[in-house]
């Protein structure tokens, strides 16, 4: 049976490695992105209905334009586009990482919104290219670390959650976020089976929500983000565990009382709130102390809170992070 690969974007159209690398030399001597950046956004858009048209040129107006990129993961390289593509945790399709790939095209993107409710003055649900008007995007390189110690190192395109968030006015009482994913079981086969409670449901405190490397991220690699990572838009929270950063978010809720979880209902042994990387705090099925960066052979040291300790470990301070895993 010959098996369906998303993206549809060809991989003849996809930046080749070499001028990926290449342009993001380019960017960092603050020069624009070019031809090369022109001719793969271009592409999908002739794959796509009016209204997916519509938000995709807004972002590729903006990938064609001066994108700001900083690499937040040091000097490490960036992971191989086709493994960050081929090897994905979604179980909206499924429990194998091959899964994504194989089913993702039957996720529905277009049309798109995002409602915002609760603990907020302005409430609402939103298209996708409102929520995407009027915020500037940014390319970020971050590693993600996935509960299951293999890592990755992506250059994500989005904008800061807190930007979302402060444009709909959290009341005093917004003390957590909840995050939900799509549900649709006549596509998403992975919702035809109870592998966890569906839809997914992840949260954030809500000082971790406003954090500035809290990205709401569209795009990866120069492009719109593909399916099978989460799109058309997904959270991203590098310092925790892989499953924190929730793809397809169709609903964000801003709360009085610390929410349950997808996965803490699921296994509260193993999966806590906070979920923060974390060497010195083990699954309790298999160690956390070290990871394997995918396209490496070996293993490397796991750092705390993902290497963005400077960054994130006042949030925590004071915090027993044995007990608050
Ligand atoms: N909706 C949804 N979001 C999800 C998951 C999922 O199964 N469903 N898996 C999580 C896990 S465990 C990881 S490691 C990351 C993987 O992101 P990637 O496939 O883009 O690398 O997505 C997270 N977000
Ligand atoms: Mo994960």
């Amino acid at each position: 049976m010959a098996r369906y690969r998303y993206p549809a974007i060809p991989e003849s159209e996809v930046t080749p490695r070499e001028l990926f690398a290449q342009r993001r030399r380019f960017l960092k001597g603050t020069l624009t992105r070019g031809a090369a950046l022109g001719m793969v956004a271009a592409a999908p858009g002739l794959l796509l209905s009016p209204t997916s048209r519509a938000w995709t040129e807004t972002l590729s107006g903006q990938l064609s334009g001066e994108l700001p990129s900083r690499s937040l993961a040091g000097e490490e390289a960036l992971t191989d586009r086709k493994d960050v593509t081929t090897y994905n945790n979604f179980y909206e399709f499924g429990t194998r990482k091959s899964d994504p790939e194989v089913y993702a095209h039957k996720l529905v993107t277009d049309p798109w919104s995002v409602s915002i409710e609760g603990e907020v003055g302005k409430p609402g649900s939103f298209a996708l290219e409102d929520i995407l008007a009027g915020q500037a995007l940014e390319e970020r390189i971050y590693r993600l670390r996935c509960v299951e110690a293999w890592s990755m190192v992506i250059p994500w395109i989005g904008f800061p959650l807190a930007e979302l968030l402060k444009r709909h006015e959290p009341t005093s009482r917004a003390r957590y976020v909840v995050f939900e994913s799509i549900f649709d079981p006549d596509n998403l086969r992975g919702q035809r089976r109870s592998i966890i409670e569906w839809p997914y449901r992840e949260g954030l405190r809500i000082d971790e929500a406003m954090h500035p490397l809290t990205l709401l991220a569209v795009g990866m690699y120069g492009e719109r983000m593909p399916n099978q990572n989460g799109a058309p838009i997904r959270l991203v929270v590098p310092w925790k565990y892989g499953f924190k950063s929730i793809k397809s978010v169709v609903s964000i809720r801003l709360v009085e009382e610390m929410p349950t979880t997808s996965w803490i209902d699921q296994n509260p042994d193993e999966y806590g709130f906070y979920a923060n990387v974390n060497p010195a705090v083990d699954h309790p099925r298999w160690s956390q102390a070290r990871e394997r960066r995918i396209g490496e052979s070996g293993r490397r040291d796991t750092l705390m809170f993902n290497g963005y300790a400077d960054e994130v470990a006042e949030l925590y301070a004071g915090m027993d992070l044995n007990q608050h895993f």
